[in-house]
């Protein structure tokens, strides 16, 4: 559509002179043109990117932690009934912790290695033992 085509209405304007003539669009006709022109030739780069979100979440490290009060074989008992270990590996875990200090039971979500800590933590507890199970983020 060229300007020529637009189709235009005469009208006599407020602050002008009698007689003289203005020349406009109708503006109906000219909202419905650009409307069309936006829809039709105007191209916009998208501002956004969509990222597709796959990670996986964090884990946590339970650890075991020595001391000099807990008896070996319930370190050994706990680690069984709260990790699922078998009698080898529960005393592997255990003199592990025993020897050097700590030791790396197993890894969790935050949620999971959390809650198991403090759940082993709490068995200790309750029989008077110090014996304790943290937790931290795996790098
Ligand atoms: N050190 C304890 C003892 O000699 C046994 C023990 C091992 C306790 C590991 C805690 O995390 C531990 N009785």
């Amino acid at each position: 559509m060229r300007f020529s085509d637009w189709p235009v209405y005469d009208s006599i304007g407020k602050g002008s002179t009698s007689g003289e003539l203005e020349v406009g669009i109708v503006p109906a006709v000219a909202a419905t043109f650009l409307e069309q022109a936006s829809m039709s030739e105007i191209t916009t780069k998208p501002r956004t990117k969509v990222r597709v979100k796959t990670e996986r979440p964090k884990l946590h490290k339970v650890i075991l932690v020595n001391d000099d009060y807990t008896p070996r074989e319930f370190v050994v008992t706990v680690l069984k009934a709260e990790f699922r270990m078998n009698e080898e590996q529960a005393y592997q875990v255990m003199i592990t912790a025993h020897k050097r200090g700590v030791c790396v039971v197993a890894v969790f979500t935050k949620d999971v290695a959390e809650t198991k800590a403090t759940r082993a933590t709490d068995a200790g507890r309750a029989k008077g033992y110090p014996l304790m199970f943290t937790t931290e983020p795996e790098e």
